[in-house]
């Protein structure tokens, strides 16, 4: 006997088909024990009647199904707000006359600082709630608002405390490359090595980083700099990430390629040969159009040579106080169509699937398959297409994590977004 059965919907499972990438079916059902997903088909070809073959069946009134959905890239531990600064850019500073005044980044990290461990809770708990609420049920969490030992621990520290606080798997990020803190200013190096001798063993002894982050950037890390710090991750068997050629081709796409990193983020100004070599490795393409949208960034990622070279595309909020403030999926997913030509099915495979793969959950996550976690959102929509379509994004009728749906949501309005 299965513990729950969902039927009266359509699905799309996510799992490609040569004819429709949706792998959609229609009146289709979705089964659960212990948390994972133990049959999803037609549901004229359940192997009996629905009430014969769980311990609970829950009609979904015609709504569309989909996997629980991964936001893969966000900053959302800190603290402080950025808002006078967006104004300020709208006025004609730049975000690098920003960051050099020691605004900008270095303006959140006082903030984060001065914050309790139970600030940044409460502050991180509300955004994810808000991200739990646009049908997220994965979200990738990074430090790099502390960029001190202490700090970027404390911030760790409350990114894995967020998935024992709410119904959500988080993957956690150390990202101390993120910018040269007051204390090292003019002495990037020495942080470097800091960061080598001293912070990263930390992070890496008390198990708070899934994966290792840098920003490879002119205002930020060069790229030797990040190899340092990749070589470093290796050897402590971590995975690795990059914020590469945003805005500017560095050669970070190549360079995350050179690391088999599992995503190079924001992308904006890869070259061909960065793409080329991203597709040999198997690097996952991380759009952001947040904040391409925020910052007002006029080059295009390449999302053309990505589907040339077969890079997969992954799609995030990028949430972070400076150049993305953002807690919307299915928002990004429409920006992500209009902005950068992304296909419906590419934007939700980039916050189902490839978000997965990008956080190295493809067996765990993104797909309604047999033996993943039962993560589902119940929509109400008229297709997949229209999650991508209203700007400002849609509201799930419905949320399941790991088999447990959230408080009984409203599944009887199925007709446009709620
Ligand atoms: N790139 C970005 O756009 C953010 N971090 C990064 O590496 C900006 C973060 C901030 O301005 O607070
Ligand atoms: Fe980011």
């Amino acid at each position: 006997m299965w513990d729950t059965l969902w039927i009266d919907m359509h699905l799309a499972t996510m799992v490609a088909r040569p004819d429709d990438a949706y792998g959609r079916i229609a009146d289709g059902a979705i089964a659960a024990q212990d948390g994972r997903i133990v049959w999803v088909g037609p549901r004229d070809a359940l192997p009996g009647r629905p009430q014969d073959l769980a311990r609970d069946v829950i009609g979904c009134d015609g709504a569309w199904a989909t996997p629980g959905l991964v936001d893969p890239h966000t900053h959302i531990v800190y603290a402080g707000d950025r808002s006078g600064e967006f104004e300020e850019r709208l006025n004609g500073v730049s975000y690098e006359a920003i960051a050099r005044r020691g605004g900008g980044i270095l303006s959140t990290v006082q903030a984060t600082r001065n914050a309790s461990a139970d600030e940044l809770l409460s502050l991180a708990l509300d955004r994810t709630r808000r991200l739990i609420a646009g049908g997220v049920t994965t979200v990738e969490i990074k430090s790099g608002y502390g960029l001190t030992l202490d700090d970027e621990l404390k911030q760790l520290r409350v990114a894995r405390a967020v998935a024992r606080h709410l119904p959500v798997r988080v993957h956690t990020t150390f990202l101390g490359a993120h910018a040269v803190p007051p204390e090292f200013a003019g002495r990037r190096e020495a942080y470097v090595d800091h960061l080598l001798d001293t912070v990263l063993p930390a992070v890496a002894a008390e198990g708070l980083a899934d994966s290792i982050d840098a920003f490879c950037e002119g205002i930020a890390f060069q790229p030797d700099e990040v190899a340092r710090l990749f070589d470093a991750a290796q050897a402590l068997g971590l995975p690795v990430r990059l914020h590469a050629d945003q805005l500017s081709d560095l050669g970070g796409a190549a360079l995350a390629a050179r690391y088999r990193a599992l995503s190079a983020d924001h992308v904006e100004y890869a070259s061909e040969d960065g793409v080329r070599a991203m597709a040999a490795a198997g690097t996952v393409a991380m759009l952001l159009p947040g904040a391409f949208y925020f910052v007002r960034e006029k080059t295009v990622p390449p999302v053309e040579l990505f589907r040339r070279h077969g890079v997969p595309m992954g799609l995030a909020t990028d949430c972070n106080p400076g150049t993305s403030p953002a807690l919307d999926l299915t928002t990004m997913m429409n920006m992500a169509c209009t902005l950068f030509r992304m296909t419906p099915a590419e934007a939700l495979a980039g916050v189902t699937h490839v978000g997965a793969r990008a956080l190295g959950l493809q067996d765990e996550a993104g797909r309604l398959a047999a033996g993943l976690s039962a993560d589902i959102a119940f929509w109400p929509v008229g297709g997949p297409h229209e999650l991508s379509y209203w700007i400002g994004g849609v509201r799930p009728l419905g949320r399941v994590f790991q088999g447990r749906p959230d408080a009984a949501p409203a599944l009887a309005n199925r007709h446009g977004p709620v």
